[in-house]
Protein backbone atom coordinates (compact mmCIF):
# COMPACT_ATOMS: atom_id res chain seq x y z
CA UNK A 1 0.00 0.00 0.00
CA UNK A 2 3.00 2.77 -0.50
CA UNK A 3 2.37 5.74 -2.15
CA UNK A 4 3.81 5.77 -6.05
CA UNK A 5 5.21 9.51 -5.88
CA UNK A 6 6.82 9.37 -9.62
CA UNK A 7 3.63 9.16 -10.71
CA UNK A 8 1.57 12.84 -11.89
CA UNK A 9 -1.13 12.05 -9.45
CA UNK A 10 0.49 10.11 -6.42
CA UNK A 11 -1.56 7.20 -5.20
CA UNK A 12 -1.86 4.31 -3.68
CA UNK A 13 -4.76 2.54 -6.03
CA UNK A 14 -2.46 1.65 -8.38
CA UNK A 15 -3.29 4.15 -11.01
CA UNK A 16 -0.91 3.17 -13.31
CA UNK A 17 -2.90 -0.51 -14.30
CA UNK A 18 -6.27 1.62 -15.24
CA UNK A 19 -5.36 3.59 -18.09
CA UNK A 20 -9.03 4.97 -18.50
CA UNK A 21 -9.44 5.86 -15.24
CA UNK A 22 -6.02 7.59 -15.09
CA UNK A 23 -6.35 9.83 -17.99
CA UNK A 24 -9.95 10.88 -16.55
CA UNK A 25 -8.32 11.80 -14.17
CA UNK A 26 -5.03 13.78 -15.28
CA UNK A 27 -8.12 15.13 -17.71
CA UNK A 28 -9.42 16.44 -14.37
CA UNK A 29 -5.77 17.57 -12.36
CA UNK A 30 -5.39 20.84 -15.01
CA UNK A 31 -8.81 21.98 -13.98
CA UNK A 32 -8.60 21.85 -10.06
CA UNK A 33 -4.95 23.43 -10.39
CA UNK A 34 -6.59 26.19 -12.38
CA UNK A 35 -9.18 26.17 -9.57
CA UNK A 36 -6.65 26.27 -7.12
CA UNK A 37 -4.98 29.58 -8.92
CA UNK A 38 -8.30 31.05 -9.22
CA UNK A 39 -9.80 30.37 -5.98
CA UNK A 40 -7.30 29.45 -3.69
CA UNK A 41 -4.99 31.04 -0.68
CA UNK A 42 -4.65 34.90 -2.41
CA UNK A 43 -1.48 36.00 -3.52
CA UNK A 44 0.46 32.93 -2.46
CA UNK A 45 2.02 31.00 -5.06
CA UNK A 46 5.29 32.10 -4.48
CA UNK A 47 5.94 31.30 -0.77
CA UNK A 48 7.55 28.62 0.39
CA UNK A 49 5.42 27.05 3.25
CA UNK A 50 6.59 24.46 5.49
CA UNK A 51 3.95 21.73 4.67
CA UNK A 52 2.97 17.87 5.58
CA UNK A 53 2.72 16.06 2.96
CA UNK A 54 1.11 12.07 3.28
CA UNK A 55 3.63 10.03 2.34
CA UNK A 56 1.81 6.84 3.65
CA UNK A 57 -0.97 5.73 5.25
CA UNK A 58 0.01 3.77 8.14
CA UNK A 59 -1.04 5.54 11.45
CA UNK A 60 2.86 6.12 11.77
CA UNK A 61 4.84 8.49 10.20
CA UNK A 62 2.29 9.05 7.35
CA UNK A 63 3.45 12.28 7.00
CA UNK A 64 7.01 13.88 5.76
CA UNK A 65 7.17 17.94 6.55
CA UNK A 66 9.50 20.30 4.37
CA UNK A 67 8.90 23.76 2.72
CA UNK A 68 6.92 23.43 -0.68
CA UNK A 69 5.23 26.35 -2.66
CA UNK A 70 1.49 25.30 -2.72
CA UNK A 71 1.03 24.90 -6.40
CA UNK A 72 3.47 22.74 -6.27
CA UNK A 73 2.18 20.78 -3.29
CA UNK A 74 1.09 16.49 -4.58
CA UNK A 75 -2.03 16.64 -4.21
CA UNK A 76 -3.20 12.58 -4.24
CA UNK A 77 -5.21 9.97 -3.95
CA UNK A 78 -4.72 7.95 -0.24
CA UNK A 79 -6.70 5.46 0.92
CA UNK A 80 -6.73 3.48 4.25
CA UNK A 81 -5.18 -0.07 4.19
CA UNK A 82 -8.16 -2.69 3.58
CA UNK A 83 -9.10 -4.49 6.50
CA UNK A 84 -9.50 -8.41 5.57
CA UNK A 85 -12.90 -10.04 5.23
CA UNK A 86 -14.71 -6.45 6.45
CA UNK A 87 -18.57 -6.74 6.78
CA UNK A 88 -20.99 -4.53 6.34
CA UNK A 89 -21.45 -3.09 10.00
CA UNK A 90 -25.15 -2.13 9.96
CA UNK A 91 -28.62 -1.60 8.43
CA UNK A 92 -30.45 -3.86 6.73
CA UNK A 93 -27.23 -6.02 5.02
CA UNK A 94 -25.39 -6.07 8.23
CA UNK A 95 -22.77 -8.72 8.40
CA UNK A 96 -22.97 -9.22 4.33
CA UNK A 97 -19.27 -8.69 2.74
CA UNK A 98 -18.37 -4.58 1.78
CA UNK A 99 -19.06 -3.73 -1.59
CA UNK A 100 -15.82 -3.01 -3.41
CA UNK A 101 -18.58 -1.63 -6.67
CA UNK A 102 -21.09 0.72 -5.50
CA UNK A 103 -24.46 -1.66 -5.84
CA UNK A 104 -26.87 -0.43 -9.05
CA UNK A 105 -30.01 0.10 -6.89
CA UNK A 106 -27.74 2.29 -4.21
CA UNK A 107 -26.05 4.03 -6.96
CA UNK A 108 -27.72 7.97 -6.80
CA UNK A 109 -27.59 7.66 -3.15
CA UNK A 110 -23.79 6.95 -2.98
CA UNK A 111 -23.57 9.85 -5.66
CA UNK A 112 -25.77 12.42 -3.47
CA UNK A 113 -23.26 11.78 -0.64
CA UNK A 114 -20.30 11.67 -2.12
CA UNK A 115 -20.57 14.72 -4.11
CA UNK A 116 -22.27 16.49 -0.95
CA UNK A 117 -18.67 15.56 1.10
CA UNK A 118 -16.73 16.43 -1.81
CA UNK A 119 -18.87 20.03 -2.01
CA UNK A 120 -17.97 21.06 1.17
CA UNK A 121 -14.06 20.85 0.62
CA UNK A 122 -13.11 23.33 -2.13
CA UNK A 123 -15.98 25.20 -0.39
CA UNK A 124 -13.82 25.62 2.59
CA UNK A 125 -11.12 26.84 0.92
CA UNK A 126 -13.12 29.40 -1.03
CA UNK A 127 -14.42 30.77 2.29
CA UNK A 128 -10.97 30.85 3.77
CA UNK A 129 -9.51 32.58 0.46
CA UNK A 130 -8.16 35.72 1.61
CA UNK A 131 -7.66 35.10 5.28
CA UNK A 132 -3.91 35.37 4.43
CA UNK A 133 -3.81 38.25 4.14
CA UNK A 134 -4.34 39.20 7.53
CA UNK A 135 -2.48 36.74 9.14
CA UNK A 136 -1.83 37.15 12.82
CA UNK A 137 1.36 35.33 12.78
CA UNK A 138 3.27 33.00 10.00
CA UNK A 139 2.60 30.36 12.54
CA UNK A 140 -1.33 30.73 11.55
CA UNK A 141 -1.03 31.60 8.34
CA UNK A 142 1.31 28.12 7.86
CA UNK A 143 -1.70 26.08 9.50
CA UNK A 144 -4.43 28.30 7.26
CA UNK A 145 -2.21 27.22 4.44
CA UNK A 146 -1.74 23.04 5.63
CA UNK A 147 -5.74 23.24 5.98
CA UNK A 148 -6.02 24.53 2.89
CA UNK A 149 -3.73 21.77 0.83
CA UNK A 150 -5.85 19.25 2.44
CA UNK A 151 -9.02 20.49 1.85
CA UNK A 152 -7.95 20.29 -1.84
CA UNK A 153 -6.47 16.99 -0.91
CA UNK A 154 -10.11 15.88 0.58
CA UNK A 155 -11.61 17.18 -3.00
CA UNK A 156 -9.50 14.54 -4.87
CA UNK A 157 -10.46 12.07 -2.29
CA UNK A 158 -14.45 12.30 -3.55
CA UNK A 159 -12.97 12.75 -7.05
CA UNK A 160 -11.85 9.97 -7.29
CA UNK A 161 -14.53 7.82 -6.22
CA UNK A 162 -16.75 9.93 -8.43
CA UNK A 163 -14.55 9.09 -11.56
CA UNK A 164 -13.58 5.67 -10.34
CA UNK A 165 -17.26 4.20 -9.99
CA UNK A 166 -19.59 6.48 -11.30
CA UNK A 167 -18.81 6.34 -15.39
CA UNK A 168 -19.97 9.99 -16.96
CA UNK A 169 -22.10 11.20 -14.02
CA UNK A 170 -19.48 10.84 -12.00
CA UNK A 171 -17.00 12.84 -14.30
CA UNK A 172 -19.43 15.35 -14.70
CA UNK A 173 -20.02 15.77 -11.25
CA UNK A 174 -16.25 16.43 -11.31
CA UNK A 175 -16.65 18.85 -13.25
CA UNK A 176 -19.54 20.78 -11.33
CA UNK A 177 -17.44 20.74 -7.84
CA UNK A 178 -14.97 23.34 -9.36
CA UNK A 179 -18.28 24.99 -10.47
CA UNK A 180 -20.01 26.00 -7.57
CA UNK A 181 -18.28 28.51 -5.62
CA UNK A 182 -19.05 29.59 -1.99
CA UNK A 183 -21.39 31.99 -1.77
CA UNK A 184 -21.80 32.67 -5.62
CA UNK A 185 -25.88 33.60 -5.90
CA UNK A 186 -25.98 31.72 -8.87
CA UNK A 187 -24.06 28.32 -8.39
CA UNK A 188 -23.81 28.12 -4.44
CA UNK A 189 -22.27 25.71 -2.61
CA UNK A 190 -24.73 22.96 -2.01
CA UNK A 191 -24.62 23.39 2.26
CA UNK A 192 -25.58 26.30 3.88
CA UNK A 193 -22.57 26.84 6.17
CA UNK A 194 -20.24 26.76 3.36
CA UNK A 195 -21.78 29.89 1.73
CA UNK A 196 -21.32 31.70 4.87
CA UNK A 197 -17.95 34.74 4.28
CA UNK A 198 -14.78 33.69 6.46
CA UNK A 199 -13.56 36.81 6.44
CA UNK A 200 -11.64 37.48 9.66
CA UNK A 201 -9.87 34.71 11.84
CA UNK A 202 -11.67 34.68 14.73
CA UNK A 203 -14.54 33.24 12.18
CA UNK A 204 -11.72 30.92 10.79
CA UNK A 205 -10.99 29.49 14.55
CA UNK A 206 -14.38 29.06 15.09
CA UNK A 207 -15.26 27.37 11.89
CA UNK A 208 -12.59 25.00 12.23
CA UNK A 209 -14.03 24.08 15.86
CA UNK A 210 -17.27 23.62 14.76
CA UNK A 211 -17.09 22.97 11.20
CA UNK A 212 -14.75 21.10 10.71
CA UNK A 213 -16.17 19.15 13.72
CA UNK A 214 -19.16 18.06 12.03
CA UNK A 215 -16.94 17.03 8.78
CA UNK A 216 -15.65 14.53 11.94
CA UNK A 217 -18.93 13.29 12.62
CA UNK A 218 -19.76 12.67 8.81
CA UNK A 219 -16.31 11.28 8.06
CA UNK A 220 -16.77 9.15 10.62
CA UNK A 221 -19.85 7.64 9.47
CA UNK A 222 -19.51 7.21 6.38
CA UNK A 223 -15.92 5.31 7.18
CA UNK A 224 -18.51 2.82 8.24
CA UNK A 225 -19.77 2.43 5.02
CA UNK A 226 -20.62 -0.61 2.86
CA UNK A 227 -18.60 0.55 0.13
CA UNK A 228 -15.40 0.08 0.89
CA UNK A 229 -13.22 2.59 -1.11
CA UNK A 230 -15.58 5.19 0.14
CA UNK A 231 -14.93 3.68 4.10
CA UNK A 232 -11.07 3.98 3.14
CA UNK A 233 -10.91 6.91 2.42
CA UNK A 234 -12.66 8.83 4.88
CA UNK A 235 -10.38 6.85 7.51
CA UNK A 236 -8.05 8.14 5.80
CA UNK A 237 -8.98 11.71 5.52
CA UNK A 238 -10.04 11.40 9.36
CA UNK A 239 -5.94 11.39 10.14
CA UNK A 240 -5.32 14.78 8.41
CA UNK A 241 -8.87 16.26 9.64
CA UNK A 242 -7.57 15.85 13.09
CA UNK A 243 -5.15 19.10 12.48
CA UNK A 244 -7.85 21.26 11.04
CA UNK A 245 -9.82 20.51 14.56
CA UNK A 246 -6.39 21.29 16.31
CA UNK A 247 -6.41 24.74 14.49
CA UNK A 248 -9.37 25.77 16.15
CA UNK A 249 -9.35 24.48 19.37
CA UNK A 250 -5.80 25.89 19.75
CA UNK A 251 -7.37 29.30 18.02
CA UNK A 252 -10.09 30.04 20.23
CA UNK A 253 -7.82 29.41 23.10
CA UNK A 254 -4.95 31.43 22.26
CA UNK A 255 -7.70 34.31 21.81
CA UNK A 256 -9.54 33.68 25.33
CA UNK A 257 -6.12 33.16 26.65
CA UNK A 258 -5.23 36.89 24.96
CA UNK A 259 -8.46 38.16 26.20
CA UNK A 260 -7.76 37.32 29.62
CA UNK A 261 -4.36 38.82 29.84
CA UNK A 262 -5.81 42.35 28.30
CA UNK A 263 -8.83 41.86 31.39
CA UNK A 264 -6.37 41.58 33.91
CA UNK A 265 -3.50 44.38 32.62
CA UNK A 266 -6.78 46.61 32.87
CA UNK A 267 -8.37 45.04 35.74
CA UNK A 268 -11.66 45.30 34.27
CA UNK A 269 -13.65 43.11 31.95
CA UNK A 270 -15.43 46.06 30.22
CA UNK A 271 -16.14 44.83 26.58
CA UNK A 272 -15.47 48.79 25.33
CA UNK A 273 -12.06 48.79 27.74
CA UNK A 274 -11.13 45.68 26.45
CA UNK A 275 -11.58 45.95 22.69
CA UNK A 276 -9.54 49.48 23.60
CA UNK A 277 -6.51 47.61 24.37
CA UNK A 278 -6.95 45.66 20.79
CA UNK A 279 -8.51 42.51 22.15
CA UNK A 280 -11.69 40.52 21.61
CA UNK A 281 -13.89 40.57 24.41
CA UNK A 282 -15.45 37.24 25.76
CA UNK A 283 -19.05 38.33 24.94
CA UNK A 284 -18.08 39.05 21.36
CA UNK A 285 -16.38 35.60 21.37
CA UNK A 286 -19.56 34.35 22.50
CA UNK A 287 -21.44 35.55 20.04
CA UNK A 288 -19.24 34.15 17.01
CA UNK A 289 -19.89 30.49 18.86
CA UNK A 290 -23.58 31.24 19.05
CA UNK A 291 -22.87 31.93 14.74
CA UNK A 292 -21.22 29.20 14.02
CA UNK A 293 -22.23 26.40 16.33
CA UNK A 294 -25.96 26.54 15.03
CA UNK A 295 -25.09 27.06 11.31
CA UNK A 296 -22.80 23.99 12.04
CA UNK A 297 -25.91 21.81 13.81
CA UNK A 298 -27.74 22.70 10.60
CA UNK A 299 -25.13 20.74 8.43
CA UNK A 300 -26.79 17.51 10.56
CA UNK A 301 -29.90 17.55 8.14
CA UNK A 302 -33.32 17.21 9.94
CA UNK A 303 -33.80 15.43 12.97
CA UNK A 304 -36.27 13.57 11.22
CA UNK A 305 -35.12 11.94 8.23
CA UNK A 306 -36.03 9.68 5.97
CA UNK A 307 -33.12 10.09 3.67
CA UNK A 308 -31.36 9.42 7.00
CA UNK A 309 -33.34 6.44 7.61
CA UNK A 310 -32.49 5.10 4.21
CA UNK A 311 -29.21 5.25 3.87
CA UNK A 312 -28.79 3.88 7.19
CA UNK A 313 -30.63 0.99 6.41
CA UNK A 314 -29.33 0.10 2.74
CA UNK A 315 -25.50 -0.08 4.34
CA UNK A 316 -24.90 3.58 2.49
CA UNK A 317 -24.34 5.82 5.95
CA UNK A 318 -23.99 4.26 9.65
CA UNK A 319 -23.14 5.97 13.08
CA UNK A 320 -19.71 7.32 14.12
CA UNK A 321 -18.25 4.47 15.95
CA UNK A 322 -21.13 2.12 15.26
CA UNK A 323 -19.32 -0.62 16.93
CA UNK A 324 -19.91 1.44 20.33
CA UNK A 325 -23.63 0.45 19.77
CA UNK A 326 -25.05 -2.66 20.13
CA UNK A 327 -28.04 -3.22 17.96
CA UNK A 328 -26.52 -2.23 14.80
CA UNK A 329 -29.66 -3.09 12.60
CA UNK A 330 -32.23 -0.61 14.36
CA UNK A 331 -35.52 -2.30 12.65
CA UNK A 332 -37.88 -1.41 15.56
CA UNK A 333 -36.00 0.73 17.77
CA UNK A 334 -37.21 4.23 18.63
CA UNK A 335 -35.86 7.47 19.79
CA UNK A 336 -37.76 10.29 21.45
CA UNK A 337 -37.05 13.60 20.25
CA UNK A 338 -38.40 17.15 20.95
CA UNK A 339 -40.03 19.13 18.79
CA UNK A 340 -41.71 22.28 18.55
CA UNK A 341 -44.96 20.63 18.54
CA UNK A 342 -43.67 18.70 21.91
CA UNK A 343 -42.44 14.88 22.59
CA UNK A 344 -42.11 12.66 19.91
CA UNK A 345 -41.64 9.13 19.46
CA UNK A 346 -40.28 8.20 15.76
CA UNK A 347 -38.56 5.37 14.49
CA UNK A 348 -34.33 5.37 15.71
CA UNK A 349 -33.68 5.12 11.73
CA UNK A 350 -35.57 8.57 11.24
CA UNK A 351 -33.76 9.76 13.87
CA UNK A 352 -30.13 9.07 12.88
CA UNK A 353 -29.40 12.49 12.10
CA UNK A 354 -30.41 13.45 15.33
CA UNK A 355 -28.59 10.54 16.79
CA UNK A 356 -24.63 12.15 15.47
CA UNK A 357 -26.00 16.07 16.13
CA UNK A 358 -26.05 14.84 19.89
CA UNK A 359 -22.62 13.44 19.85
CA UNK A 360 -21.34 16.34 18.01
CA UNK A 361 -23.11 18.81 20.74
CA UNK A 362 -20.98 16.69 23.80
CA UNK A 363 -17.93 16.67 21.59
CA UNK A 364 -18.11 20.68 20.98
CA UNK A 365 -18.78 20.59 24.60
CA UNK A 366 -15.10 19.76 25.73
CA UNK A 367 -13.60 22.64 24.25
CA UNK A 368 -16.19 25.00 26.02
CA UNK A 369 -15.27 23.12 29.53
CA UNK A 370 -11.39 24.08 28.71
CA UNK A 371 -11.64 27.46 27.99
CA UNK A 372 -14.36 28.03 30.89
CA UNK A 373 -12.07 26.38 33.00
CA UNK A 374 -9.11 29.63 31.63
CA UNK A 375 -11.63 31.93 32.34
CA UNK A 376 -12.46 30.08 35.72
CA UNK A 377 -8.35 30.09 36.76
CA UNK A 378 -8.72 34.18 36.07
CA UNK A 379 -11.07 34.93 38.45
CA UNK A 380 -14.02 35.50 36.07
CA UNK A 381 -17.31 34.27 36.58
CA UNK A 382 -18.34 34.50 32.96
CA UNK A 383 -19.39 31.34 31.28
CA UNK A 384 -19.03 30.41 27.21
CA UNK A 385 -21.80 28.06 26.77
CA UNK A 386 -23.43 26.49 23.67
CA UNK A 387 -26.58 27.41 22.83
CA UNK A 388 -29.62 25.40 22.32
CA UNK A 389 -30.20 23.18 19.66
CA UNK A 390 -32.53 24.76 18.63
CA UNK A 391 -31.72 28.49 18.69
CA UNK A 392 -31.66 30.32 14.88
CA UNK A 393 -31.81 26.90 12.91
CA UNK A 394 -32.41 26.99 9.17
CA UNK A 395 -32.95 23.12 8.47
CA UNK A 396 -35.12 20.82 10.15
CA UNK A 397 -38.29 20.79 13.04
CA UNK A 398 -36.96 24.05 14.50
CA UNK A 399 -36.86 26.74 11.38
CA UNK A 400 -39.01 29.17 11.63
CA UNK A 401 -39.53 28.85 15.57
CA UNK A 402 -38.20 32.05 17.52
CA UNK A 403 -36.09 31.31 20.63
CA UNK A 404 -33.84 32.70 22.71
CA UNK A 405 -30.04 30.92 22.42
CA UNK A 406 -31.24 29.08 25.85
CA UNK A 407 -34.48 27.72 23.50
CA UNK A 408 -36.60 29.80 25.22
CA UNK A 409 -39.59 30.54 22.92
CA UNK A 410 -39.88 34.83 22.36
CA UNK A 411 -41.91 36.52 20.06
CA UNK A 412 -40.74 37.10 16.58
CA UNK A 413 -40.47 40.57 17.40
CA UNK A 414 -38.04 39.88 20.35
CA UNK A 415 -36.51 37.65 18.24
CA UNK A 416 -35.57 40.10 15.21
CA UNK A 417 -34.99 43.02 17.63
CA UNK A 418 -32.54 41.05 20.09
CA UNK A 419 -30.18 38.93 17.29
CA UNK A 420 -27.61 41.45 16.89
CA UNK A 421 -26.87 40.77 21.33
CA UNK A 422 -26.80 37.01 20.07
CA UNK A 423 -25.10 36.60 17.06
CA UNK A 424 -21.69 39.19 15.77
CA UNK A 425 -23.52 42.38 15.23
CA UNK A 426 -22.31 44.98 11.82
CA UNK A 427 -20.50 46.81 14.71
CA UNK A 428 -18.57 43.43 16.00
CA UNK A 429 -17.81 42.05 12.55
CA UNK A 430 -16.45 46.00 12.02
CA UNK A 431 -14.30 45.74 14.98
CA UNK A 432 -13.19 42.51 14.43
CA UNK A 433 -12.29 43.13 11.45
CA UNK A 434 -10.55 46.34 12.48
CA UNK A 435 -8.02 43.62 14.43
CA UNK A 436 -7.46 42.29 11.26
CA UNK A 437 -3.33 42.99 10.35
CA UNK A 438 -0.79 40.77 8.91
CA UNK A 439 2.11 39.91 11.36
CA UNK A 440 5.06 38.07 9.15
CA UNK A 441 7.71 38.22 11.91
CA UNK A 442 8.80 35.17 12.85
CA UNK A 443 7.75 34.38 16.54
CA UNK A 444 5.24 37.76 16.25
CA UNK A 445 1.64 37.44 17.87
CA UNK A 446 -1.29 39.99 16.47
CA UNK A 447 -2.33 41.48 20.14
CA UNK A 448 -5.30 39.83 20.09
CA UNK A 449 -4.26 36.49 20.43
CA UNK A 450 -1.74 34.37 22.54
CA UNK A 451 1.28 32.40 21.04
CA UNK A 452 1.00 28.88 20.94
CA UNK A 453 2.26 26.76 23.53
CA UNK A 454 4.64 24.79 20.97
CA UNK A 455 5.42 25.28 17.11
CA UNK A 456 4.77 22.63 14.65
CA UNK A 457 6.62 19.40 14.28
CA UNK A 458 8.92 20.38 17.57
CA UNK A 459 10.17 23.11 15.93
CA UNK A 460 10.24 26.47 18.23
CA UNK A 461 7.43 29.23 17.33
CA UNK A 462 9.10 31.85 15.98
CA UNK A 463 10.45 29.47 13.25
CA UNK A 464 10.02 31.07 9.86
CA UNK A 465 6.90 28.82 9.11
CA UNK A 466 6.10 30.50 5.92
CA UNK A 467 8.71 32.73 3.43
CA UNK A 468 6.40 35.16 1.50
CA UNK A 469 9.23 35.38 -0.88
N1 LIG B 1 -27.76 23.20 4.10
O1 LIG B 1 -33.32 14.73 5.14
P1 LIG B 1 -32.50 15.95 5.31
C1 LIG B 1 -16.77 18.73 6.07
C2 LIG B 1 -30.72 19.36 2.49
S1 LIG B 1 -18.33 18.92 6.74
C3 LIG B 1 -28.42 23.05 2.92
O2 LIG B 1 -32.86 16.92 6.32
P2 LIG B 1 -30.15 14.37 5.06
C4 LIG B 1 -15.88 19.89 6.08
C5 LIG B 1 -30.33 17.94 2.10
O3 LIG B 1 -29.15 17.93 1.30
C6 LIG B 1 -19.15 17.39 6.39
N2 LIG B 1 -29.15 21.97 2.62
O4 LIG B 1 -30.99 15.59 5.58
C7 LIG B 1 -15.88 20.75 7.16
C8 LIG B 1 -31.57 17.46 1.40
O5 LIG B 1 -31.59 17.99 0.08
P3 LIG B 1 -32.07 17.10 -1.15
C9 LIG B 1 -19.77 17.32 5.02
C10 LIG B 1 -29.26 21.02 3.57
O6 LIG B 1 -30.23 14.25 3.60
C11 LIG B 1 -15.06 21.87 7.13
C12 LIG B 1 -32.69 18.17 2.17
O7 LIG B 1 -32.08 19.27 2.84
N3 LIG B 1 -20.22 16.00 4.74
O8 LIG B 1 -16.44 17.69 5.63
O9 LIG B 1 -30.40 13.19 5.90
C13 LIG B 1 -14.22 22.10 6.06
C14 LIG B 1 -33.35 17.28 3.19
O10 LIG B 1 -32.33 16.66 3.92
C15 LIG B 1 -28.64 21.11 4.81
C16 LIG B 1 -21.50 15.61 4.71
O11 LIG B 1 -22.39 16.39 4.92
C17 LIG B 1 -27.86 22.28 5.07
N4 LIG B 1 -27.22 22.46 6.22
O12 LIG B 1 -28.71 14.88 5.54
C18 LIG B 1 -14.23 21.21 4.99
C19 LIG B 1 -21.76 14.16 4.43
N5 LIG B 1 -28.94 20.02 5.54
O13 LIG B 1 -31.09 15.95 -1.27
C20 LIG B 1 -15.04 20.10 5.00
C21 LIG B 1 -22.61 13.92 3.25
C22 LIG B 1 -29.73 19.26 4.78
O14 LIG B 1 -33.45 16.68 -0.78
N6 LIG B 1 -23.94 14.50 3.36
N7 LIG B 1 -29.93 19.85 3.59
O15 LIG B 1 -31.97 18.07 -2.32
C23 LIG B 1 -24.95 13.91 4.02
O16 LIG B 1 -24.78 12.87 4.61
C24 LIG B 1 -26.31 14.55 3.98
O17 LIG B 1 -26.46 15.12 2.73
C25 LIG B 1 -26.56 15.63 5.08
C26 LIG B 1 -28.06 15.95 5.06
C27 LIG B 1 -26.09 15.16 6.43
C28 LIG B 1 -25.83 16.92 4.75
Amino acid sequence: MSINYSERIPNNVDLANDRTLQRALEHWQPRFLDWWKEMGPRDSAAADVYLRTAIGVDAEGWASYGAVKMPDYRWGIFLAEPVADRTIGFGDHFGEPVWQQVPGELRSQFRRIIVTQGDTEPASVEQQQRLGLTCPSLYDLRNLFQVNVEEGRHLWAMVYLLHAHFGRDGREEAEELLCRHSGDVDKPRILGTFNEPISDWLSFFMFTYFTDRDGKFQLKSLAESGFDPLARTCRFMLTEEAHHMFVGETGIGRVVKRTLEVMKEIGSDDPARVRAQGAVDLPTIQRYMNFWFTSSLDLFGSEVSSNAASSFANGVKGRPDETQYEDHICGDASYELETPQGRETVSLRNAMNEVMRGSYIKDCELGMKRWNMAIQRAGHDFKLTLPSARFRRSIGAWVNVPTDPSGQAVSREEYERRMPEWIPSESDRAFVHSLMQRVIEPGKMAGWIAPPDRGINNLPVDYEYVKLN
